[in-house]
């Protein structure tokens, strides 16, 4: 990826426009955002790969879901291709609000984050998937570990969900128990599901979860703004975070405000960039079904894809 500046004979400046290597308008690195989920991953990659036809070069930079958007607003890191509502919605929004921070636009694809459990689970549990009667259900989800309660396998602890408040507030009989890891996630969820054994785990679509296992998002009181700032609004008058996640949520793209004048061919690729929801459950499947890298399935995706992404590059 590493552009040629100096040294480099006509010929070959020529050989590299005749492979579809452009001229970038930026010596820098543009810096993409990587989290720890696999869709983000891949796309991350589709993204540096398409900058490095523009001529750019790419630097990967891991961070945290919760504070990347003040180090984007800060101009430390540049672009996010995935901004998910459900989990990211303030610290996104205390960005934007600094001006350091663009929003890039929503992709086609909607989305969910909340609690899941197998379809085996709702005969089981007459009344799922409303939450009330997971509630009633606690003990079929009870482990050593919690119970008389029931466990809630809970998503890592930077993807903000707050979903031990979401219990006390709700008064459930559960207790969360989160994973470090995403894989950690798909390895109960698999353990379980062999031996149809009670478990409710932190899920969201799209998402290669769809491909491969039947189930439904637990329906928590509906989500309304207020739910998160607001401790009077809903059945708790003293607490938030007593409701779901929005059930259709957005999925957006955000951007250092900078990169507008460093990296114009950028800025008009990211505005550009959209992905639906089959893509992005396919390209977690090619990582977490397949067993490719992620790397690996940007690539793949990049050589099947052509007549989506060349839609995006500056003409
Ligand atoms: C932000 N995530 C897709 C992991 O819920």
């Amino acid at each position: 990826m590493k552009r040629v500046t100096t040294g480099l004979c006509a010929a070959a400046l020529t050989a590299m426009g005749a492979a579809g290597t452009a001229q970038a308008d930026s010596d820098e690195p543009i810096l993409i955002t990587m989290n720890n989920w696999t869709s983000q991953n891949v796309l991350a990659y589709v993204t540096g790969d398409l900058l490095a036809k523009l001529g750019y070069e790419v630097e990967y930079v891991p961070s945290d879901t919760q504070l990347q958007f003040q180090a984007i607003a800060d101009g430390d890191m540049h672009f996010q291709v995935e901004v998910w509502e459900g989990s990211m919605l303030n610290a996104f929004e205390k960005a934007k609000a600094t001006g350091g921070l663009v929003d890039m636009g929503d992709h086609d694809a909607v989305t969910r984050e909340d609690w899941w459990v197998p379809a085996y689970m709702v005969e089981k549990c007459p009344g799922l998937p409303d939450w009330k009667a997971l509630d009633r259900c606690a003990e079929l989800f009870a482990t050593a570990e919690t119970s008389p309660k029931g466990r809630f396998v809970g998503p890592p602890a930077d993807w903000g969900k707050h979903y031990s408040e979401r219990i006390e507030s709700l008064g459930m009989n559960f207790e969360e128990v989160p994973v470090g890891q995403a894989a950690t996630l798909w390895a109960e969820l698999q353990a379980a599901y062999d031996r149809e054994e009670g478990v409710v785990l932190f899920n969201w679509t799209p998402n290669f979860i769809e491909a491969k296992f039947d189930g439904v998002f637990v329906e928590f009181p509906e989500y309304e703004a207020a739910c998160l700032s607001d401790p009077a609004w809903g059945i708790n008058k003293e607490m938030l975070y007593d409701c779901g996640a929005p059930a259709s949520g957005w999925l957006k793209k955000a951007a250092w405000a900078g990169v507008e004048e460093d990296f114009p061919k950028a800025w008009e690729l990211f505005g550009k960039m959209n992905f639906t929801n089959a893509q992005i459950a396919a390209a977690a499947a090619m990582v977490d079904v397949e067993g490719i890298s992620p790397e690996e399935a940007a690539q793949k995706w990049i050589g099947e894809n052509e007549a989506v992404w060349s839609a995006w590059l500056p003409k």
